[in-house]
């Protein structure tokens, strides 16, 4: 017999979220800002997605754990995430290494970036933590990840899905039984084990944890007395717990929230310049996997107040025009012809030019005349008249950071570089 809740778990939860990690595979797009700082969607930086999924499922305290190159991600999170108010019993901490349980200035691991805060935590008290990654794009309703976790008496729960066995390589990889109570986690195998009646695929851990407070904090004590962990909860704390207690997988498609016409649950990490320009560049397409316009599920983040984006012909009565794309507010083209692009704000065009498969990030400026085909363009980047990208392999190569998949990431430092 289930017992009539008088409000959400979730408002007894806080939600505490990693966003300390570079991202390296992200290249120059994470040389100044930390991944979960990455701009993604046309409005939207990364870490709002998590962020969003946890005030959607209606928690109201956060701590976000920075680390790297955390100025362009704190001074977000300072901006769009300020509305929480202690009076109505929120909180929102932004909580950077810095020396605070040990005398080391960086948090170690992904425990140790929640243990060095435990007194921060403690004093909200919630009842439970729910431990999330900052760097993933997907859209989940946590509140029945902690109604399993409770009902099921976990000691931890740890958020799943399922991936194609030999991309598992860099998850952490589960067996569980008919219960999915896990009996065995490996941290990144190189062989991942595959699911029984599913050979071809594995149980990956999505990196996000439900548990009591109180447990919670007494495994990261026990783990911060031993010298032999590295204080990671993949390494360290979750593969002790499926040991030595009992750990319960929450998949992923039960609490996946999605519009009607999305018909895959949706989840991307969007790690590497090849996925996340792919992810982009597919919100233009017609019916997007990924519905960025779903009401019901807002994705909150710091939007400037901007005029709205503008279309106009050159001096010669060609057409400023975007078909299959994505234009934000404060985006003038004119004279400029745009397919398959997602352009975030303060975009300028300029006449003659051509973007094709092109995610440029805010306020760049595109010169006259530049014809560019699969590109991610870093912020503020002025790209000078003429410059064509997208034809001559070879050249892209040696000027910009070019992928496997052939997309062109295009950075200031490279601009000021070529020699035109
Ligand atoms: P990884 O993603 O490789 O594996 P990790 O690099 O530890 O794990 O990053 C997890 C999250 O923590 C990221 O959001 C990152 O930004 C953040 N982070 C990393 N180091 C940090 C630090 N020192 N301080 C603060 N934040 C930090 C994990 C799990 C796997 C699981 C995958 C799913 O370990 O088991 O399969 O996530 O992506
Ligand atoms: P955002 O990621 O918010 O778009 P920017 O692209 O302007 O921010 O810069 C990312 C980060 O790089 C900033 O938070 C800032 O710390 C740093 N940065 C930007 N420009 C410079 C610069 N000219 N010199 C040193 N650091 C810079």
């Amino acid at each position: 017999m289930t017992t009539k809740r008088v409000q959400p778990l979730a408002r007894d939860a806080m939600a505490y979220v990693l966003a300390g990690g570079r991202g390296s595979r992200l290249k120059e797009l994470t040389d100044r800002r930390a991944k979960p700082a990455v701009y993604f969607g046309g409005k939207a930086r990364i870490i709002d997605f998590a962020l969003s999924n946890a005030l959607n499922s209606g928690i109201r305290r956060f701590g976000v754990a920075t680390q790297y190159k955390a100025h362009s991600l704190i001074r977000h999170l300072q901006r769009g995430w300020n509305f929480l108010r202690p009076e109505r019993n929120e909180s929102f901490d932004i909580l950077p290494a810095s020396q605070r349980v040990s005398e080391t200035q960086w948090y170690e691991g992904t425990a140790d970036a929640v243990y060095q805060n435990i007194d921060i935590i403690e004093a909200y008290n919630p009842e439970y933590m729910v431990i999330l990654a900052g760097d993933h794009i997907y859209k989940m309703d946590y509140e029945l990840m902690l109604q399993q976790h409770v009902d099921s008496g976990a000691d931890v729960t740890v958020g799943c899905l399922e991936v194609p066995r030999m991309e598992a390589t860099g998850f952490g990889v589960m067996h569980v039984n008919d219960k999915d109570e896990i009996s065995a986690f490996v941290e990144k195998p190189a062989d991942p084990p595959g699911i029984p009646d599913k050979p071809d695929y594995a149980l990956a851990s999505m990196g996000i944890y439900v548990f009591h407070t109180k447990f919670l904090m007494e495994c990261l004590r026990r783990d911060a007395a031993d010298p032999g962990s590295s204080r990671d909860f993949g390494k360290d704390i979750i593969p002790w717990i499926v040991a030595n207690g009992k750990a319960v997988a929450h998949r992923f498609a039960q609490s996946c929230v999605r519009s009607d016409f999305e018909k895959q649950a949706y989840w991307r990490d969007v790690g590497t310049i090849d996925a996340y320009w792919q992810a982009n560049i597919d919100l233009t397409g017609i019916v997007p996997e990924l519905d960025i316009y779903d009401k019901s599920w807002p994705i909150w983040t710091y939007a400037e107040i901007t005029p709205p984006a503008k279309f106009v012909h050159d001096d010669e009565n060609r057409r400023g025009s975007a078909v299959s794309s994505v234009v934000s507010g404060d985006c003038i083209i004119s004279g400029s012809a745009l397919s398959n692009s997602l352009l975030f704000t303060g975009v300028r065009a300029n006449s003659y030019s051509r973007l094709e498969g092109a995610v440029i990030l805010p306020n760049v400026r595109v010169g006259r005349r530049a014809q560019l085909k699969n590109v991610v363009i870093d912020a503020g980047v002025t790209i000078p008249e003429g410059l064509i990208v997208g034809e001559d392999p070879e050249l892209d190569a040696k000027r910009f950071r070019r992928s496997e998949n052939g997309i062109c990431l295009i950075t200031q430092p490279m601009i000021d570089k070529l020699d035109l």
